[in-house]
């Protein structure tokens, strides 16, 4: 929506997104995850190959560069990530993936969630899919 000010130069109403921009997007930390239940891999039993991704868009820092490394996880098992996603926005997808590529699946959604902030503080999030649970220990601001 434009209008004209009292100079009577043309201004546009910023969308919450680009209101986002002027106040500087938001920035998710992954700080560890807990697996509460491997089970991705379905009758093949074992361990899940764990990664982190952001399907989102408008990233500030790393383009391209969305996903984690891929982390070996059995039942009961911890791992730090710290990994930090930025954009432009006020909250950001974060998903859980099991990686199947050497059986020529495509890889198995293991849940996610929307990041809003935190402020700062520590928050846990509980996902689940395909046979699997886990804990994601994030904060965002
Ligand atoms: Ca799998
Ligand atoms: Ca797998």
């Amino acid at each position: 929506m434009s209008d004209f000010n009292s100079n009577g130069q043309l201004f546009t109403d910023l969308t919450s997104e680009q209101a986002a921009i002027v106040e500087g997007g938001l920035t998710v930390t992954i700080h560890s995850i807990q697996c509460l239940k491997a089970g991705a891999d379905g009758f093949f039993g074992g361990k899940d190959e764990a990664f982190i991704k952001s399907s989102d868009s408008g990233f500030i820092e790393n383009p391209g560069v969305t996903a984690t490394s891929v982390m070996s996880m059995d039942s009961g098992d911890s791992r730090t990530v710290n990994r930090t996603w930025r954009n432009f926005k006020n909250s950001l997808r974060i998903d859980l993936f099991d990686l199947d590529g050497n059986f020529g699946n495509s890889d198995d959604h293991m849940g996610g969630f929307t990041a809003k902030s935190t402020g700062g503080q520590v928050f846990s999030k509980r996902v689940s899919g395909s046979g699997s649970r886990y804990r994601i220990f994030y904060s965002a601001v």
